[in-house]
């Protein structure tokens, strides 16, 4: 594993170079070093779980057969494109979100002089993917499907973060609104297809599979995006923020969390109306009332059952698919996300 993590960070360093040698561009000093210093910045430091997720999966679907050095490339060279697609989603959400922290350091667009050129800079990491994905696959019998695949994924992505934002509109919060059906929605576009569903279809169409062929596949993967959705707004109000690198803003935002619908669902007379009170204020002593309020509800407990539910249901699912390889790319990435804490 260790050895793959290095494998896949020695691609980005090659990666790296081409948008710094766009012959497109009239590159000077300073623009190149703005990139540079800007893909650095928000290209690598995750955890790479989907961009690795690229090359185990396309290992696993391959049944044990050693990947050539030029297959682990090329699927590196996707890896590299999710996760810049997440540094582009991740650079725009900040500021939509008004966060402060990102895996581990000051978000993007809060660096001095940065700022809203933070905007351009999505837009520009977002060009990137199809210009790498040029570099590397044209000519290849599936390139229209890879940027077919790219496409379709951001425009869901794109319609879960709108409403994901149209529930938090000032003077529209209306927490009567917010229930299970509307939170899946909003999590099933706006992470489950970029983080769970791309990867292995990236590995599919390398392997030369048909996607419309697996649209079980892409079911069971959309569940497990909710499940790993539903995690990260748990851990939001529950994370450590020095492990989760953030710090979290769901309650000031008054975002339609899964914490918060449960909320509604679990709560007395008496709490509902703090919640209607106190949800969706900047100020610290609401937020810390809202939390005091999960507690009194003993999310700890309500989300673990959540958690162990949703395992067996996923394990389930992936027991019921009829290709062992398959099967063992869910348990890869099932066993990378149950019970984490970051
Ligand atoms: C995560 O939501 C969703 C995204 C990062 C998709 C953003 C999509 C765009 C088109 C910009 P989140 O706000 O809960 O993530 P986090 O908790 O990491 O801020
Ligand atoms: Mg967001
Ligand atoms: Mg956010
Ligand atoms: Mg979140």
């Amino acid at each position: 594993m260790a050895d793959l993590k290095s494998t896949f960070l020695k691609v980005y360093s090659v990666l790296k170079e081409e948008p710094l040698q766009d012959p497109a561009f009239e590159f000077t000093d300073a623009s190149r070093q703005w990139i540079e210093r800007m893909l650095d910045y928000n290209v690598p430091g995750g955890k790479l779980n989907r961009g690795l997720s690229v090359i185990d999966s396309y290992r696993l679907l391959k049944e044990g057969k050693e990947l050539t050095e030029d297959e682990i490339f090329l699927a590196s060279v996707l890896g590299w494109c999710i996760e810049w697609l997440q540094a582009y989603f991740l650079v725009l959400d900040d500021i939509m979100d008004n966060s402060v922290t990102r895996r581990g350091q000051p978000c993007w667009f809060r660096v001095p002089k940065v700022g809203m050129i933070a905007v351009n800079d999505g837009v520009l990491l977002r060009n990137h993917i199809p210009r790498i994905l040029k570099n590397h696959f044209k000519g290849k019998s599936y390139y229209v499907d890879l940027l077919d695949l790219f496409n379709e994924v951001e425009f869901q992505t794109a319609s879960g973060q709108m409403i994901d934002l149209i529930t938090t509109i000032e003077g529209e919060k209306d927490l009567s609104k917010y229930a299970l059906s509307i939170h899946r929605r909003i999590v099933q576009y706006k992470t489950a297809y970029y983080s769970f569903y791309l990867p292995v279809a990236c590995a599919l169409v390398i392997s030369g599979e048909d996607l419309d062929k697996h649209t079980v596949v892409k079911d069971i993967l959309v569940q497990m995006g909710v499940y790993f959705q539903v995690q990260d707004d748990y851990l939001d109000c529950f994370g450590d923020p020095e492990t989760i690198g953030k710090v979290g803003t769901d309650i000031e935002d008054f975002k339609c969390s899964w914490l918060v619908v449960k909320a509604l669902e679990l709560c007395n007379e008496e709490q509902n109306k703090l919640l209607h009170e106190a949800y969706g204020k900047p100020d610290p002593e609401n937020v810390a009332k809202v939390k005091a309020l999960y507690k009194e509800l003993d999310f700890q407990g309500v989300f673990a059952k959540y958690e162990s539910q949703s395992y067996a249901k996923l394990n389930a699912s992936i027991e019921a698919h009829p290709s062992k390889s398959i099967q063992a790319v869910f348990k890869s990435f099932l066993g990378k996300i149950y019970k984490r804490q970051k």
